[in-house]
């Protein structure tokens, strides 16, 4: 029987378990990346590791996130992670350089390799045939120290591609089409793996567009063959010699397979506030709209910024629009102003912003009250770009742009005549310049790691005890996001390097009063519904948590990044074995574990009382044999030190 490429990069990988699917495997980390807003407990995490030099064969930190620097914060903990970087042997990405995905595509992703990232966008790599994976930073460190990462082993997925694109019909539309396929939990325990003929009519920029944004459907990655396409990508960027051919075998079997005919695609539109809220644009009719922003990992390549400039060149932004431009990395910015097109966008009235990501993750930028704001991004969710009461619909760049001009939500392929052939450059501007090295073995030795005073130990969890009584803090629907968990946003982003003073943030925008009750009861529980925890990496949504007391989180499902950072956290994910139990249980009702140490350690049967109702409950653990061993410890941290003793 043959591979699929996501078997095939698995297998060259696995130094644990076996490929059954469903069980626990642990894979080798070639690569790893971090941004600066999980960066810093990521290498919080490897300091209190004790990890000299990182073990990986390239680990890259980027500052891409937090780039408004209102007060010290984000500039200390920048200066922090560089003087990390430097002593510990990582590459660093100053600001500016771009953003993490992007650079991370350009400049150092190879064909087979594996790469972790704290960053759940970081499957853009499966464009390249990289096995791309996003994870708490937890995971990273322990990755960059020589660790291997833990998933359960994933369904394997063929999404069949046969046709053309037509003309201004774009990748984004490919994957928003996936969306409205599969949902938002769709992909969950599920990797993407693209095949076909169309594939070959994609290149290196449209298939990062894909795979980037197969997050939003909870997979663990997405990835694409790597062919002559990829090896003229990687020609293109002076590293023809990290090619190698990856496909997958003709036998290979799959445990689901999705046909896409390209050439059936219209441009889609992903509606408040979900990314698989799809219809086609020309279906919601000429919604008036405040702003377009154009950009971040999932379109900001030259490729999408050349087409936009060419909308927009000669044109003027509409009055009642405000369009932010910005590119994806340093070298994008600088071949968009070598070649002329910088100017088309400026010309036209654009507002061209520095290569980061600024609005996607409500950096600057949020939209008037009740705003209707087009974005190239990857994620709607309410409240995310700043303002609670806006509406955000995702779109391709095309769809941006000339809904930028016309004033309203404009379907591209209505408006523009035939699409010009966009070439990708024979060379790209080559300039590192921006990336620091590291220090030498020898050299690290006197260097000194900076620490802010924005910088706070991370909280570290508790053995587990057997018997918890606690009250419920709160009752969520489905499908929570860790934006709603913990917000981003320039306000709050600051703290990421400081959970005392985040952890005030903690839900409020669900329940304004979650931290304070938290405070008053000494934490408890929180009840959920299905595929809580999707989106984002971010392990502040299990450390804030963990800082304000929640012990036990119960829920229909989670989704796969959230729940291990809720075990690396010593927080108890469990599900509900009969759905509907999950109606009987109301905010503030006290509930009680009782032998629940036992039960984890034992695999036992899980009971929760309620003992407002006088009821009982049956719940489940799901754990692999390591996650009870890291619960047992109360977390990663301890899990570790235990097993050093
Ligand atoms: C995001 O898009 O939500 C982020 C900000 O990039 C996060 C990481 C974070 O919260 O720092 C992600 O996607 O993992
Ligand atoms: Fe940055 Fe947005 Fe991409 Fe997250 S999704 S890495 S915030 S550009």
């Amino acid at each position: 029987m043959g591979y699929t490429i996501a078997e095939k990069l698995i297998s060259s990988h696995l130094v644990e378990g076996k490929m059954i699917k469903g069980e626990e495997i642990g894979l080798k980390i070639d690569q790893t990346l971090t941004q600066d807003a999980t960066g810093t407990m990521a290498y919080l995490q490897l300091e209190a590791m004790n990890i000299d030099r990182v073990k990986t064969e390239l680990s890259v930190a980027y500052i891409d996130h937090n780039t408004l620097q209102n007060g010290f914060m984000n500039a200390d903990d920048h200066k922090f992670i560089q003087t990390v970087a430097k002593k510990r042997g990582l590459r660093f990405s100053r600001p500016g350089n771009g953003i993490c995905h992007q650079v991370h595509l350009e400049r150092f992703g190879i064909p087979g390799k594996t790469l972790l990232g704290s960053d759940s966008h970081t499957p853009t790599g499966g464009g390249i045939g990289m096995l791309a994976m996003g994870a708490g930073g937890m995971d990273v460190a322990v990755a960059m120290g020589g660790g291997a990462y833990y998933i359960t082993m994933p369904k394997i997925v063929n999404v069949k591609l046969s046709g053309r694109l037509h003309s201004w019909v774009s990748a984004k539309d490919v994957i928003l089409k996936v969306l409205e396929i599969m949902s938002v939990k769709g992909g969950v325990g599920k990797i993407i793996e693209y095949s076909g003929e169309g594939v070959k009519s994609l290149s290196v920029p449209e298939r990062a567009t894909i795979t980037n944004m197969g997050a939003e459907l909870g997979a663990t990655t997405s990835i694409f063959p790597s062919d002559e396409i990829t090896r003229q990508f990687l020609k293109s960027q002076g590293r023809e010699h990290d090619w190698t051919e990856i496909k997958a075998d003709s036998d290979a079997i799959y445990d689901e397979t999705i046909e896409i005919d390209l050439s059936s695609l219209k441009p889609l539109a992903a509606a408040p506030h979900m990314p698989d809220k799809v219809k086609e644009v020309k279906d919601y009719g000429k919604i008036s709209i405040d702003q377009v922003c154009i950009g971040s990992c999932t379109n900001s390549s030259l490729y999408d910024m050349m087409k936009v400039a060419y909308i927009l060149k000669g044109k003027k932004v509409a009055p009642n629009v405000s369009l932010t431009i910005s590119p994806g990395s340093k070298q994008v910015l600088s071949m968009l102003s070598e070649n002329g097109a910088l100017f088309d966008m400026i010309d036209a009235g654009a507002r061209i912003l520095e290569c980061a990501c600024g609005p996607c993750i409500g950096m600057g930028q949020s939209p008037k009250s009740k705003g209707i704001s087009l974005r190239t991004f990857n994620r709607n969710f309410e409240g995310r770009s700043g303002t609670a009461d806006a509406g955000i619909y995702l779109v391709s760049p095309e769809t941006a742009a000339v809904s930028a001009i016309a004033g309203v939500l404009t379907d591209p392929t209505e408006v523009l005549g035939n699409q010009p052939e966009f070439k990708l450059p024979e060379k790209f501007l080559i300039n590192d310049n921006m990336i620091e090295l590291p220090a030498t073995a020898e050299d690290a030795k006197n260097i000194e790691i900076y620490y802010g005073p924005n910088i706070k130990p991370a909280p570290i969890g508790k053995k587990l005890e057997n018997n918890i009584r606690k009250k419920v803090m709160l009752k969520t629907g489905d499908n929570i996001t860790t934006d709603h968990i913990m917000p981003a946003g320039a306000k709050v982003l600051p703290f990421r390097s400081n959970v005392p003073k985040i952890s005030t943030f903690c839900f409020t925008g669900v329940d304004p009063d979650f931290p304070e009750n938290c405070k008053k009861y000494g934490g408890g529980f929180i009840v959920g519904g299905s595929n809580y925890g999707q989106g984002s990496s971010r392990e502040h949504a299990a450390l804030a948590p963990l800082y304000l007391g929640i012990r036990a989180v119960i829920t229909k499902s989670f989704a796969r990044m959230h729940k291990a950072n809720l075990i690396n956290s010593g927080i108890l994910p469990l599900n509900f074995k009969d759905e509907s139990d999950y109606d009987k249980i109301d905010k503030f009702d006290e509930l009680e574990l009782t032998g629940i140490r036992d039960a984890v350690e034992n695999d036992g049967k899980i009971i929760l009382k309620n003992i407002t109702k006088g009821e009982e409950y049956e719940l489940i653990g799901n754990f692999s044999e390591r996650d009870r061993k890291i619960l047992l410890d109360g977390g990663k941290l301890n899990f570790i030190s235990e097993a050093k003793k």
